[in-house]
């Protein structure tokens, strides 16, 4: 067992800025890749884990959920893959006596980067009621502890399981089935946090909640216009896809109120022009709109677009398409036909000439993608805003061929996937009915609670048991005092997880965690190894298999964890054969093949190299099966956030060190920070205007109708070029700022991305 030295926490004095960067990865990414893998890994392992990752034979990098390439280069993953890759990889062990040295009031104490570099868990621990303290128990007791309190409730919809992205979808399948038998539809996920807010807008307009491309379709894409996002860091390999299409003549568009590195320049690590030249420009036009400006700027475009076709009919709409796939195009037309200009130009901070120009080149390109991400789905109005980058897809017919198509990027690597199999508070009756069909039990019918809802239902006593399987909700939600003090609220806690993460020092009345083995190691049952599957982000299911001996044989994969728990929980309340789901993956993916539509012949399909398509009606035959069978036009008023005199409008987002709520490291190198995370990044307009200095120290407070106080002490300043009246501080440190009740409508995400603040000078 390796035990790692104290590591000490490191305070804002450390802090160092320097300027941002203009281009991303190159030597320093593989530096940084490499660097820490060996050095806690060690080499050999490292090597067999990094050399098999991506791999049609390997495992899928636990991190982002960046599709893989048809053909795989040997090193097939970025330095934020190496990381992750690492961090769940380590052979750092938290040994038997932390426990008995950390008491829970000590665990509240540390951060989530201090728990992390604990090491992986590696036997179940379990805090009774009244103690302060995890002690180690057997996992039979385990089971049956939780089988008598899950039993023990006055209905099924007192507990509720959350799922995080990370799950597998054998696992994901298997939980919801687990949870649906025991008598709940409360299975609120990370997604409600994430892009919800996509999958309401495209599942109205075209009926499928996910992105319309192949990974092929990137390289032949005219323009590809990427708004809301940072793939430099967040989607690192996605660079390769951009750098291919530029190869290939397409033009590159950023919509961000952020210069992100990776999104000007990118220097791919895999050739020497990459190593040593300038590597390759990306971006041909950056339009730094201000933040939740984006539903304005696409209406702009619309109306250009609609514009131009009345000025020379017949040559830029795709009428063909229109008339055979679409509707609403004529309440469209005549709802545009108002749009303020000026109105526009305010809320995005563009000139009408540079959003003349992106108009221009959408309307003078054959095939065109939109990607997004966090900046557009963690806005009050995210759903229409999405549903604007529909319509004007629409337009021209940039649906359902080749190089044109709506992509959202999503987060984490199987998000995806877990909604495919279940993992969804109000999935649709037609996949309920499969269930019970197949598994003959009543399913619950009534929805249950999202993210957002369960931290209500948990704060209001609603929901005295809460489950996670991974994640770190108490971190991830918004609110962070309120979601901390519902946690605490709960009779009993439950954290299936690798490593340590607030989610266990924040816990209910009783508490437990269940270590799990990660996606890279062997995971040996009865009747031999077994792999699980995974989709990425453009629906593409393919297996996924570890080859790391498991850092400790204590340890259960999250399958048997979860079919154990049902056992326990439900004895033979359902016909179901849990154990043999345990024993042999292949049965679980017997039955998802008859409840998951496109997953017939599940086994066959996932067993040959790089796995199968989902089939996705929009993107394979323009079938759009939303509430009229058509893609859907929408008329969206225009919604703009008004910022008082005084305030900044301040997103939270992820620096290049961080996973959600991992921290690898307190630095963020594209930008320009070391060792710290308190820092607010404010355009040195805005700061000249507030009479506040470079360097200096801030709380920040935010302002909401609640009139509620909210507030994140000491922050350093940093005079940074983010467009003008906006603010960016890191997720998770400022979810403290976002109210509980201010989320997207519609889709219940937390406004992680456009929150009013004031910044209030304090001594360093
Ligand atoms: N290394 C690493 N990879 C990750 C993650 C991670 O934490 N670390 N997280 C994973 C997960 S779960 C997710 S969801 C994705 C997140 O991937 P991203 O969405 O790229 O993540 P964020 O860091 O939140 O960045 C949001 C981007 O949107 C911009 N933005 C903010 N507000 C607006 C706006 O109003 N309009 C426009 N046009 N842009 C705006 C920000 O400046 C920023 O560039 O990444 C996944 N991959
Ligand atoms: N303010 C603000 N808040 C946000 C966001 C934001 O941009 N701004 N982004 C939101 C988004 S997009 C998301 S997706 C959520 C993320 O919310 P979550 O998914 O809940 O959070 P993560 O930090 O990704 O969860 C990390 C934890 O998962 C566990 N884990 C890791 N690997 C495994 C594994 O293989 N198995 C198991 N069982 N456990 C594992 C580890 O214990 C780790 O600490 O946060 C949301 N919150
Ligand atoms: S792009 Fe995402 S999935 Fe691919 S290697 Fe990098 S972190 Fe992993
Ligand atoms: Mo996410």
């Amino acid at each position: 067992m390796t035990k790692r030295p104290p590591v000490e926490d490191v305070t804002a004095d450390d802090l160092q800025v320097s300027k941002p960067k203009d281009w991303a990865a190159g030597v320093p990414g593989i530096a940084q890749a490499m660097g820490p893998a060996f050095k806690d890994t060690g080499v050999s392992r490292s090597m067999k884990g990094l050399l098999a990752m991506n791999q049609k034979d390997g495992f899928d990098c636990m991190s982002c959920a960046w599709e893989d390439p048809p053909d795989r280069k040997t090193f097939e993953f970025c330095e934020n893959g190496a990381k992750a890759f690492n961090w769940e990889a380590t052979p750092v062990l938290v040994p038997r006596e932390f426990w008995a040295e950390n008491s829970i009031d000590d665990l509240l104490e540390k951060t989530d980067y201090w728990l992390g570099l604990q090491g992986r868990l590696t036997e179940p621990v379990y805090k009774p009621v009244g103690s302060n303290h995890y002690e180690p128990i057997s996992w039979e007791r385990a089971f049956e502890i939780l089988a008598q309190e899950l039993n023990a409730l006055d209905s099924p919809n007192q507990a509720a399981f959350y799922t995080s992205g990370r799950t597998a979808n054998e696992t994901a399948f298997v939980y919801q089935l687990f949870v649906r038998a025991f008598g709940t539809n409360n299975l609120p996920d990370c997604s409600n946090m994430c892009h919800e807010s996509t999958g309401a807008a495209m599942g109205e307009t075209v009926g499928v909640g996910k992105s319309t491309v192949h990974y092929r379709d990137f390289e032949k894409a005219d323009l590809i216009i990427i708004m809301g996002q940072n793939p430099g860091t967040n989607h690192p390999r996605m660079l390769t896809a951009l750098e291919d299409a530029k190869k290939n003549g397409a033009k590159i568009v950023a919509v961000n109120p952020m210069p992100e590195a990776g999104l000007k320049r990118y220097k791919n690590p895999q050739t020497a022009r990459g190593l040593i030249g300038h590597g390759t420009d990306l971006a041909d036009q950056f339009l730094q709109v201000k933040m939740a400006g984006d539903m304005a700027l696409l209406q702009a475009l619309s109306k250009r677009v609609l514009d131009a076709e009345a000025a020379h009919p017949g040559t830029v709409l795709d009428q063909e398409f229109i008339d055979k796939y679409c509707e609403g195009l004529e309440a469209f037309r005549e709802h545009l036909a108002s749009l303020d200009e000026q109105r526009v130009l305010e809320a995005t901070g563009l000139t009408s000439a540079e959003i003349d120009e992106l108009a221009e080149r959408y309307m003078s390109s054959e095939r065109v993608i939109i990607t997004w991400a966090m900046g557009l789905t963690q806005h009050e109005w995210a759903v229409p805003t999405i549903k604007e980058i529909i319509n004007l897809l629409l337009l021209r017919g940039n649906m359902g061929r080749p190089g044109a198509g709506a992509s959202p990027i999503r987060g984490h690597s199987n998000v995806q996937g877990d909604r495919t199999m279940g993992i969804w508070e109000k999935m649709p009756p037609k996949f309920l009915d499969a269930l019970e069909k197949e598994f003959e039990f009543t399913v619950p019918r009534d929805d249950g609670v999202d993210a957002v809802g369960a931290i209500r239902a948990m704060r209001d006593g609603d929901i005295t048991v809460f489950v996670a399987l991974g994640g770190n909700l108490v971190k991830a939600v918004s609110d962070t005092v309120v979601a901390e003090s519902a946690m605490q609220n709960t009779h009993l806690t439950v954290q299936i997880s690798t490593k340590l993460n607030r989610s266990h020092a924040v816990v209910g009345e009783s508490a437990m965690i269940l270590p799990v083995l990660g996606r890279s190691e062997i995971d040996m049952q009865a009747s031999g190894e077994q792999f699980v599957t995974v989709e990425d982000t453009v629906a593409a299911i393919h297996a996924s298999k570890g080859n790391l001996t498991p850092v400790a044989p204590t340890l259960l994969s999250e399958i048997s964890v979860v079919t154990r728990l049902a056992r326990a929980v439900l004895g033979d309340k359902v016909p179901v054969d849990w154990a043999h789901f345990e024993h042999n993956y292949d049965s679980i993916r017997r039955h998802i093949g008859h409840v998951v539509p496109g997953c017939d012949d599940f086994n066959l399909k996932v067993r040959a190299p790089g796995g199968f398509d989902l089939p996705h009606g929009p993107r394979d035959t323009r079938t759009f099966p939303t509430k009229t069978g058509k893609a859907m036009i929408t008329v969206n008023e225009l919604k703009t956030v008004t910022v008082p005199p005084g305030r900044l409008l301040m997103q939270s987002l992820r620096s290049h060190d961080q996973f959600n709520t991992t921290i690898y490291s307190n630095n963020d190198r594209y930008r320009g920070v070391k060792n710290g995370r308190h820092v607010v990044f404010v355009n040195p307009d805005d700061l000249a205007e507030l009479g506040i200095a470079d360097g200096s120290y801030v709380d920040i407070h935010s302002e909401w109708t609640d009139g509620v106080d909210r507030v994140a002490p000491k922050f350093r300043v940093i005079s940074y070029p983010t467009a003008r009246g906006c603010a960016a501080t890191y997720f998770p440190e400022t979810n403290v700022l976002v109210p509980l009740d201010h989320t997207a409508k519609v889709s219940n995400t937390p406004v992680s991305k456009s929150i009013v603040v004031r910044l209030e000078p304090v001594a360093a």
